[in-house]
């Protein structure tokens, strides 16, 4: 049943992209096809985050790729968008660690951070020594973060935190927590080092859905900040919301990793079982639950090159993510309950990727904005009438 996890380009866009770029995929599907898939169902199955594979994402250059200097590999952000496409055809959680790591973390501090800052962390993150989290969302603030509580204020030449940040990708392998808090003079964002008097993280149990991922809780009890560990060009809610363009892009591509994997198993899977007199494929039905996903992964694929292309050129407008990010997460959603409901009995059970799949990307749709939140968005954008509240 095991088939090549690249085999899709109904519209042939291999043409579009450069050799770095079809190498740079070309090594993560194979490191994905190699080292992911042997143990990604025992790490799901026991709720447990392959740490092991993190040295190897770091050797590949897949963190922080498409930034450029401080030990980036300075890739492009179409080269970029197929490592996250690859790293999720094997799990939506191993990309979610490397959008984490580098468009979040990394992006934060490569954008808002000190020189000190970027010399510092940057190199360790590139190569997975050291691994970064991101404190956006609180237990009652999530697709509202202006309305977060955690609060930093001043005390002598520092800052003393207290909050809490809930559903924290990497929180407790974090080594530094990106930060964002409000002040007296507005939003601001930290880099809180691991161990600091007063910094808890717990992990949060019970998940149905991105099982091979660690999401967690931290909690900051009168937690000391040096003035040296704030992000010294981060003001306002526009600096975190820049850092979730970035992971937003990435989720983009990934989402369509995550659909081709459903895809070509259901595909696979179809062709070789038989019911009545044929294999299932041949049956109408059947066909037209294919032939639907293919068209919605061809066009994610078209949307995502283009908003790469549109990136590339420093072009890209945060509604233009949104409508890639809202659109390919559906897409996939769309794609693995489909596979799932193709598979029949075999589709509940983790002999093949599909629920895996299916189930990580119910979270996908979620986080980095909602589906509604992300409509609300380009209701905006077009409208110039903002919905949210
Ligand atoms: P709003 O007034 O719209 O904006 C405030 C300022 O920010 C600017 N801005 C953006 N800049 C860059 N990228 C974007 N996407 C931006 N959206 C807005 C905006 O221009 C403005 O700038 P300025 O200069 O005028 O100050 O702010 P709002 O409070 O109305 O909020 C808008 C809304 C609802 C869209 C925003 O709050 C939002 O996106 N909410 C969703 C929250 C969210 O996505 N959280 C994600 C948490 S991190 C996470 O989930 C990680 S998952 C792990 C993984 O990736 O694998
Ligand atoms: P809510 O905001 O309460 O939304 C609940 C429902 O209401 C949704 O359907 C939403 O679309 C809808 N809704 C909300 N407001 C409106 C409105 N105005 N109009 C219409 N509908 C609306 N956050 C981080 O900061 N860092 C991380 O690393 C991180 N990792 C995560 C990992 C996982 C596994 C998960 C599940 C979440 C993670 N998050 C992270 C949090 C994530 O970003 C939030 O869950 C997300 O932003 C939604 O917030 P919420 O869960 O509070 O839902």
């Amino acid at each position: 049943m095991a088939r090549s996890l690249g085999d899709l380009d109904f519209f042939g866009l291999e043409e579009f992209l450069a050799p770095e770029e079809r190498l740079a995929r070309d090594t993560v599907r194979a490191f994905v096809e190699r080292e992911v898939a042997p143990v990604i169902e025992r790490h799901f199955a026991e709720g447990t985050f392959a740490m092991e594979l993190v040295p190897r994402m770091g050797e590949l250059g897949l963190f922080g790729a498409n930034l450029t200097g401080y030990g980036c590999a300075g890739m492009s952000n179409v080269a970029y968008g197929l490592m996250m496409q690859e790293l999720e055809a094997g799990d939506s959680g191993l990309r979610s660690f490397a959008s984490v790591q580098s468009s979040l973390a990394m992006y934060a501090i490569y954008a808002f951070g000190s020189e000190e800052q970027k010399r510092r962390f940057l190199p360790e993150m590139a190569q997975g020594r050291l691994i970064g989290c991101f404190g956006l969302t609180e237990p009652d603030h999530g697709s509202d973060p202006a309305g977060m509580e955690t609060r930093a204020r001043r005390d002598g030449d520092g800052w003393v935190v207290n909050g809490v940040k809930r559903w924290i990708t990497n929180g407790t392998v974090a080594d530094v927590a990106v930060l964002w808090a409000r002040t007296d003079d507005g939003l601001r964002g930290f880099l809180v080092e691991k161990g600091r008097r007063g910094f808890s993280t717990h992990d949060i149990q019970g998940k149905f859905s991105m099982r091979a991922s660690i999401t967690s809780e931290l909690v900051f009890d009168d937690v000391r900040v040096e003035e040296s560990e704030r992000l010294p060009q981060a003001a306002g809610l526009k600096a975190p919301l820049s850092c979730l363009t970035q992971a937003r892009y990435g989720i983009a591509w990934g989402a369509i990793g995550a659909a081709r994997a459903c895809y070509l198993c259901a595909l696979d899977y179809t062709k070789a079982r038989r019911q009545f007199s044929r294999p299932l494929a041949g049956y109408q039905l059947v066909q037209a639950k294919l032939v639907d996903m293919l068209t919605g992964i061809t066009n994610a694929q078209l949307i995502a090159l283009r908003l790469g292309q549109l990136k590339d050129r420093g072009q890209m407008r945060p509604e233009q993510v949104s409508f890639a990010k809202r659109y390919n997460v559906v897409v996939a959603l769309e794609a693995a309950r489909a596979a799932r409901d193709l598979l029949g009995a075999n589709g509940i059970v983790n002999d093949y990727p599909v629920i895996r799949h299916m189930l990580n990307l119910e979270t996908v749709n979620t986080y980095e904005g909602t589906h509604n939140i992300h409509t609300l968005a380009l209701g905006r954008a077009i409208t110039g009438l903002a919905a949210f509240d």
